[in-house]
């Protein structure tokens, strides 16, 4: 019985400090189980025949959402960090409305299209917007931004409109979310090549607790069109329940106290054995 149980609770230790967090990966979308396309979302083969998530099409006035099928527990801080590949391509009267990545409590379905990106009226829901279409002082008065939504208004909380991008530029653009529950810091990161940036894009302090009213919650994409448009395609995705950012090696002493955890249940183990 006593050897039972201090296996059980050494590999439960050192699960929970080696194991990955990340509850969603998809490295392409040639399948979308456990995902929920809504509105104008589907899959699609791009101009590189990759297996796209295409949320919205290079159509006009149109609204998409895809978000996970049941809703992630993010623990009671609401700590998660996520990282995506995407493409804006297509694009017609200079291209819109752009892509957000959002987490929302209440449903997995799409907001309004258009200059709403499909977010907008999403109550308790926070979004991070990669907009493209300039919608006036809302928007920073910027075509090329990034901005931090709250509770399905897209008018930013936080923008910044100075990218080292261009999100229209039908490249591959890779985007770093990380929200740390500890410290209440939302950081975002883009770059064009997959390389995580060191100095974030946008950092902005805000209670997810308070926002989300709950720690369970859908976390997905919305994307949107209206007179102008573009293909906005998610080519791959990883989402992590906790704060453990992608791309940023494991601190070498957590590996190495597992490994000391691990080592002291086997030594437990023999002695046992022995008597
Ligand atoms: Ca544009
Ligand atoms: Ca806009
Ligand atoms: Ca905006």
């Amino acid at each position: 019985m006593i050897r039972k149980t201090i296996l059980a609770a050494a590999m439960t230790f050192g699960v929970s400090l080696t194991a990955s967090a990340t509850t969603i990966n998809f490295t392409d979308f040639s399948s979308t189980a456990g995902l929920q396309l809504n509105g104008n979302a589907a899959t699609a083969l791009d101009d590189s025949n990759r297996n796209v998530l295409r949320v919205t099409p290079s159509v006009g006035n149109q609204s998409g959402s895809v978000f996970s099928t049941s809703a992630v527990n993010l623990g009671s801080d609401a700590s998660f960090s996520t990282k995506f590949r995407f493409n804006f391509n297509h694009q017609f009267n200079s291209g819109a409305d752009g892509l957000v990545f959002v987490v929302q409590t209440v449903s997995n379905t799409a907001g309004g299209g258009g200059g709403g990106i499909g977010y907008y009226g999403l109550p308790k829901s926070v979004g991070i917007e990669f907009d493209n279409w300039d919608n006036g002082a809302g928007d920073g008065n910027s075509g090329n931004h990034v901005g931090i939504d709250l509770n399905g208004d897209v008018n930013s909380a936080a923008l910044n409109t100075s990218l080292p991008v261009l999100l229209d530029s039908a490249q591959d653009l890779f985007a770093w979310i990380d929200y740390n529950g500890a410290t209440n810091l939302l950081e975002v990161r883009l770059s064009d090549v997959d390389s995580r940036p060191v100095a974030s894009l946008l950092s902005y302090g805000v209670d997810l607790v308070s926002v989300l009213g709950t720690p369970n919650a859908f976390v997905g994409f919305t994307s949107g069109t209206g007179l102008a448009g573009a293909n906005h395609d998610v080519i791959s995705w990883e989402f992590r329940d906790t704060f453990a950012p992608v791309d940023v090696p494991e601190p070498a002493s957590l590996l190495l106290l597992g490994a000391g955890v691990v080592g002291l249940g086997v030594t437990r183990r023999r002695s046992w054995a022995r008597r």
